[in-house]
């Protein structure tokens, strides 16, 4: 029995090397592109939806580094390359500009481009890369000028693909330089299962595990994330307009098929702890780990919480990612329908862990 279980998992691991070979030899040319919109949730949506793009045109894709409030962060400090490298081909921003761009994408060769879309109005007349912050920043985090631009017209769906071939073919554009990332936010529904390839790095879920362990012990909780800083009352006010907005895909289908509601995007305490009851009462779990960022309500949890003999718990770590983690390997999860910060969480726990995730504001189990 023992044999047969070590044969087969050498013939798994022969067949993935087969395959990441085989990857290796199947891309040509590059995709290097600045993570310039929103904070971590909208780059982390962003970054799927390159990926399949970089895949779809069998170009290597180049991955930012994380710009945040102290800086870049290299993108492998976070993540696990090695696990998307299984999927397609990738290389972190530092090792190309280090060792691949001098011989692929030399000084005086560096072209950027911008999405001009083929009709409408469009005020932007010059394609510049390096305009505005963080533009500017990201670029010269790696020692990049342009030498020259161009506007391009076409989507990044697969129906574009061919021309992009035809118009950018390798051997005269060997790299291409987005202004911005080639992605739709939110997410494609197709792209979601890409998460699977995005694995937190070890230091990272050694890091958040000792915070778990210094708040919680072994001890099984739930996790609720209350956004609801003041740039996020500001975004909430435009939900009555709207059929979908920001990333209500995810507890309302891609199909649009609940209304949006105010609960769903900033909850009132009534409703926070009628949500959280509901899920003490089906997992008679007590402990509440609240990821915020701004206003946790712990004593207004353990107060309106109190028959119930809840406790909350509020660590607010220095790097947010990790509550990304903890929120993400929490025995149950109640998440912000509208927030990308969120959907981080809701995709690796459907994606990786194969846990459900509750909203705010939508009773259906949205799995
Ligand atoms: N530590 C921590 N930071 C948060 C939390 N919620 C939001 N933030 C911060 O606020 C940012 C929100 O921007 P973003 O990630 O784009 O998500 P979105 O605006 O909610 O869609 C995050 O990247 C974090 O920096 C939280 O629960 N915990
Ligand atoms: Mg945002």
């Amino acid at each position: 029995m023992l044999l047969i279980r070590f044969v087969l998992v050498i013939l798994w691991l022969i067949a993935a090397c087969d395959k990441i070979t085989s990857l290796q030899n199947d891309y040509t040319g590059y995709i290097i592109y600045c993570p310039c919109m929103g904070r971590f949730g909208n780059q982390a949506d962003h970054l799927l939806g390159s990926l399949a793009f970089a895949h779809k045109l069998r170009r290597t894709l180049v991955l930012p580094a994380w710009p945040t409030m102290r800086g870049f962060v290299e993108f492998d400090e976070w993540f696990d390359i090695d696990i998307l490298q299984t999927h397609q081909k990738v290389v972190t921003a530092d090792t190309f500009i280090k060792d691949i761009a001098p011989q692929v994408w030399p000084v005086g060769k560096r072209v950027g481009f911008c999405y001009k879309p083929a009709h409408g109005s469009y005020t932007q007349d010059k394609c510049d890369l390096k305009q505005g912050s963080p533009f500017s920043d990201f670029w010269d985090h790696l020692n990049v000028d342009f030498d020259s631009t161009e506007f391009y017209h076409l989507t990044y769906s697969a129906a574009d693909i061919d021309s992009w071939k035809e118009l950018y073919p390798v051997n005269k554009y060997p790299v291409l330089a987005f202004r911005g990332a080639p992605a739709k936010y939110p997410v494609l529904e197709e792209n979601v299962k890409l998460q699977r390839y995005l694995w937190w790095s070890n230091q990272m879920v050694e890091a958040a595990s000792r915070l778990i362990y210094s708040h919680l012990q072994n001890e099984s909780y739930i996790a609720v994330h209350l956004r609801n800083g003041p740039d996020w009352d500001n975004a909430c006010s435009h939900v009555p307009e709207r059929i979908t907005f920001m990333s209500s895909p995810q507890c309302t289908g891609y199909s649009n098929k609940h209304p949006l509601s105010m609960n769903m995007c900033l909850p009132d305490v009534a409703h926070v702890l009628q949500r959280i009851r509901e899920a003490v009462l089906l997992t008679k779990i007590t402990n509440i780990y609240v990821l915020t960022d701004q206003y946790p309500l712990i004593s207004d949890i353990e107060h309106g919480l109190s028959d119930l003999g809840v406790k909350a718990i509020h660590a607010d770590p220095d790097i947010p990612q990790y509550d990304l983690i903890i929120a993400a390997k929490a025995d149950f999860f109640i998440g912000n329908c509208i927030s990308s910060f969120s959907a981080f969480i809701k995709r690796e726990r459907q994606e990786i862990l194969n846990k459900t995730s509750w909203f705010f504001g939508i009773d259906s189990n949205s799995g």
